[in-house]
């Protein structure tokens, strides 16, 4: 049987090559990312509670993800990659420093996407559509790739190896990959190698659906091998194995070999977000199975048992997290409203003639000027 074209088929997938030893996780980095992980942990908490109390409308919790948002985005250089979230990566955007008092603003929901500026943070704003934040951070990637080749006709390729590319980390869920934004995304980032990891938080759920009934295959990071993309199925809840799967990625894309898939095999172990109630599509009981061992509680086990740290300084960074959500309430508590006609006045540089029109008639309506 002849093969015809096919046989010209591109070459399988460049593995992602092994972490260097001095790029492994050291005990400093544990700690590090434990500080980070109960900041956020009590934030989310408190998220809810504020939700709650009706400071915020809404909030989409992450607990249980704490180590994959973490891990993941600690391994990226932010003075020139860049992030692209979903609703559900607080976790990330506390990790890549973004001001939690402007990020919580976000879930004011207001008409702005968050007060901190993306381009500044290198954190894009968060994206409620299922699947955007893929396409986003893949045009972005293939414009540091048309940069990189510019750039380099001018300093020679030594200089271009030397500095390696910038690299878009992209956050989606497994409800999310069902999507077919997705599979273009990964199709044109593979063709053309765009530095982009995409990671996924295989959670388990997208809202009340299980990833067994919207992930054919089962796995995300299977599919993989069809767009020619190395893979990674990591444990989504050890922080270091985390840490360095997305180590190991972002050094693949940094070096021109094209885009890599983490899949972090995680659980959503609360409910989709503060307007959901699991207790209509899943048990008690099934949630504690699945949900495994608590990520923080893993990460706590492991540095007591390494002789890291003691007990007193984790509760101490505990202690520290507990005040930080304090701080950042107080902070929410006291933002002033933002005056409603920057809806309108920061779309473009220049209004067009439809969007002048829109803001004399909310005006008129809203303000009655
Ligand atoms: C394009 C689009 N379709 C549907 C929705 C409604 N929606 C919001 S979240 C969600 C589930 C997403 O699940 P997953 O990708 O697994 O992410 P997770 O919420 O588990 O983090 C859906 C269907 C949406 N926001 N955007
Ligand atoms: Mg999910």
């Amino acid at each position: 049987m002849t093969v015809g074209r096919a046989g010209r088929a591109g070459a399988p997938p460049r593995p992602v090559p092994d972490l260097p030893e001095a790029a492994r996780v050291t005990g400093d980095e544990l700690l590090e990312l434990y500080r980070l992980m109960t900041a956020v942990r009590h934030l989310d908490q408190a998220a809810i509670a504020w939700q709650r109390q009706g400071i915020l409308p809404a909030y989409a919790p992450e607990l249980g993800q704490e180590a994959a948002q973490v891990g993941s985005a600690l391994a990226m250089d932010l003075s020139r990659d860049f992030i692209f979230p979903t609703y559900r990566e607080m976790g990330v955007a506390r990790a890549a420093g973004v001001d939690m008092v402007q990020y919580m603003a976000t879930h004011l929901a207001t008409w702005h996407g968050g007060l901190w500026d993306p381009t500044a943070a290198h954190v894009a704003p968060i994206q409620a559509v299922v699947g955007g934040s893929v396409l986003h951070a893949v045009g972005w990637a293939h414009g540091q790739t048309l940069q990189a080749s510019s750039v380099a006709l001018g300093a020679g390729p030594a200089a271009r190896a030397r500095d390696g590319l910038a690299v878009a980390l992209t956050y989606f869920g497994d409800g999310a990959s069902s999507q077919g934004d997705v599979h273009e995304a990964m199709n044109f980032a593979a063709v053309f190698k765009a530095p982009v990891v995409f990671f996924v938080q295989n959670n388990g759920w997208a809202i009340s659906v299980p990833t067994e009934r919207q992930v054919a295959g089962g796995s995300v990071a299977a599919r993989g091998a069809g767009y020619g993309i190395p893979a990674l199925q990591i444990d989504g809840n050890e922080a270091a194995a985390v840490l360095e799967a997305a180590r190991r990625a972002v050094a693949h894309a940094r070096a021109g070999r094209g885009p890599v898939i983490v899949e972090a095999m995680t659980y959503r172990r609360g409910p989709h977000a503060t307007s959901d109630d699991p207790g209509r599509y899943r048990t008690l009981d099934e949630e504690r199975t699945d949900g495994g061992a608590d990520p923080i509680a893993r990460l706590r086990e492991r540095i007591l048992a390494a002789g890291i740290a003691d007990e007193a300084t984790l509760d101490a960074r505990d202690a520290k997290a507990a005040a930080e959500a304090e701080e950042v309430r107080t902070g929410v508590l006291s933002l002033g409203p933002r005056p409603g006609a920057e809806m309108f006045d920061l779309v473009f540089d220049e209004p067009t003639h439809e969007l002048q029109r829109q803001k004399s008639q909310w005006r008129e309506e809203s303000e009655h000027a």
